[in-house]
């Protein structure tokens, strides 16, 4: 026993501490983003959204979330978000619990998580914290996440709430290309963002994973924000909309 104990102690501090803070029952989004770009595609993390508000998209109940996200995970997504709000996405945590056991891609749960009792109600490897609506409690929020072996992804529209972010511990920030208020799409949403957060990485010594969310319906719309530097996309609508799950996501990651 003394033998191994001793052993541990001469373990790289900076290893050491990675090890023990990674959960090993979560799956790791970070390196899979990496991953996907050092290969050259886009990581596409897919949706499965069966609602917008007012705007019905596709029934999906346990089973069908479960076949989806596997043509998702087969066309070579990087991982897989789910909706669970029930009432304007027709989300449920039912959904988000076959999706996760069906395949073995990180998975994001997608909701308005306003408080921490909701973090231990469902497994999911990523959570979503929306800056705007959590305001002054983000920070707390995502120390909460993380000390509960979440990856927090914290979701911005406008300078203000990406200072908010960016003063958070989050390793992730996803930009809205949809204002949560009006519906309304623009693209140019991440373009204008995303400097911001280079010069404050570049100020910092740190480096932000950016995921530009919400609105892109074709390569093309993918790969203006994939050239302005996001390191990823998160797509729900043109995806399940185009009925052919597994050759639309293959046509963004390609
Ligand atoms: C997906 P779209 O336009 O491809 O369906 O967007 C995703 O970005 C969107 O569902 C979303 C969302 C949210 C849903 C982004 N932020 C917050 C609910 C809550």
């Amino acid at each position: 026993k003394r033998v191994q104990n001793l052993k541990i102690k001469t373990e790289p501090a900076s290893l050491k501490s990675s090890v023990k803070e990674r959960d090993s029952n979560k799956r790791d989004i970070i390196g899979a983003i990496t991953e996907r770009k050092q290969r050259g595609k886009v990581a596409v993390i897919a949706e499965v959204k069966p609602a917008s508000p007012g705007k019905k998209l596709r029934d999906i109940n346990p089973e069908d979330a479960a076949i989806i996200a596997a043509e998702m995970e087969r066309a070579g997504a990087v991982a897989i978000s789910v909706l669970t709000e029930p009432e304007f996405f027709h989300g449920s945590t039912d959904n988000l619990r076959s999706v996760r056991n069906a395949i073995s891609l990180p998975v994001l749960r997608k909701d308005f998580i306003v408080d921490e009792i909701q973090f231990s109600e469902i497994e999911s490897d990523l959570i979503l914290l929306i800056a705007g609506i959590l305001g002054e409690k983000l920070e707390e929020m995502v120390d909460m996440a993380m000390s509960k072996g979440f990856e927090p992804l914290v979701e911005v529209h406008n300078e203000t709430e990406l200072k908010n972010a960016l003063e958070s511990k989050t390793r992730i920030i996803g930009i809205n290309n949809r204002n949560l208020s009006n519906l309304e799409i623009d693209l140019n949403t991440t373009l204008q963002l995303i400097p911001l957060v280079k010069d404050y990485d570049t100020k910092n010594g740190q480096n932000h994973i950016i995921i530009s969310e919400s609105g892109m319906h074709t390569i093309d719309d993918v790969r203006m924000v994939v050239k302005a530097g996001a390191d990823a996309v998160l797509v729900g609508t043109s995806i399940i909309k185009s009925g052919e799950i597994y050759a639309k996501t293959k046509e963004l990651v390609d």
